[in-house]
């Protein structure tokens, strides 16, 4: 398998599959297309259907989307888990991710994401009511389902591999989660999203990639 994926400091979109595709334990290379160059565009639609990042080849099967990716992923890696076997918390996982996947665009707009930043930035109205949400969202999940672990509901899922950029943009933002009804749980859940050492390897190739440049 192949995952085509984006700038590593930049591409909210391919940390997602690629946290999926490591945590399945399959074998699988990567093929990086930068982004933000003149020729970037022309790069991604050669290997894109969609002319986006990430893409998953698997044999002649091509697929071009983070989420369809990471539920192909699911289904054939069914003993790595990637969504939890109790089907009340897969149930709310799926929200998770799709919710993440449709929403929450004020955040992703103003705050997109860029590993190497880190900065203060207020919010605008837009902004605080996504992350009002966010807040209340991650509350809910692991007041329900997070006994088992430190995650959104407990062990790890793929819902987490979609809320982890938003970890990022946290802190690269100096987002002030108290300020939108946290109570101290959206914040350990966010920093236990930093400190996973998949996503940490990823952080670390991001920064190779930024010397390369
Ligand atoms: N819904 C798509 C969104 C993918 C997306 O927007 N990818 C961005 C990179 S993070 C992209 O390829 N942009 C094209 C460009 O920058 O030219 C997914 O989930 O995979």
């Amino acid at each position: 398998m192949q995952l085509i994926i984006g700038t590593k400091a930049w591409s909210s979109w391919s940390l997602r599959p690629w946290l999926v595709m490591v945590k399945s334990g399959a074998a699988f290379d990567e093929l990086r297309v930068a982004l933000r160059w003149e020729g970037a565009s022309a790069a991604i639609a050669a290997v894109s259907p969609s002319k986006r990042v990430p893409v998953l080849r698997d044999g002649d099967l091509v697929i071009w989307d983070s989420l369809a990716i990471s539920e192909y992923l699911a289904e054939r890696f069914p003993k790595a888990d990637l969504w939890p076997k109790d089907a009340s918390a897969r149930a709310i996982a799926r929200a998770a991710a799709a919710e993440m996947h449709s929403g929450f665009g004020a955040l992703r707009e103003t705050c997109p994401m860029d590993l190497a930043l880190r900065k203060v930035q207020a919010p605008d109205e837009a902004t605080s009511k996504d992350l009002r949400r966010m807040v209340e969202l991650v509350r809910t999940c692991r007041a329900k389902f997070g006994a088992s672990g430190p995650f959104l509901v407990g062990g790890w899922s793929i819902a987490d591999a979609f809320l982890t950029p938003v970890a990022t943009r946290i802190r690269s933002y100096g987002l002030d989660l108290a300020a939108h009804g946290d109570d101290g749980v959206a914040s350990a859940y966010f920093n236990a999203l930093l400190a996973d050492p998949d996503f940490q390897r990823w952080e670390m190739d991001a920064i190779n990639e930024a010397v390369e440049r």
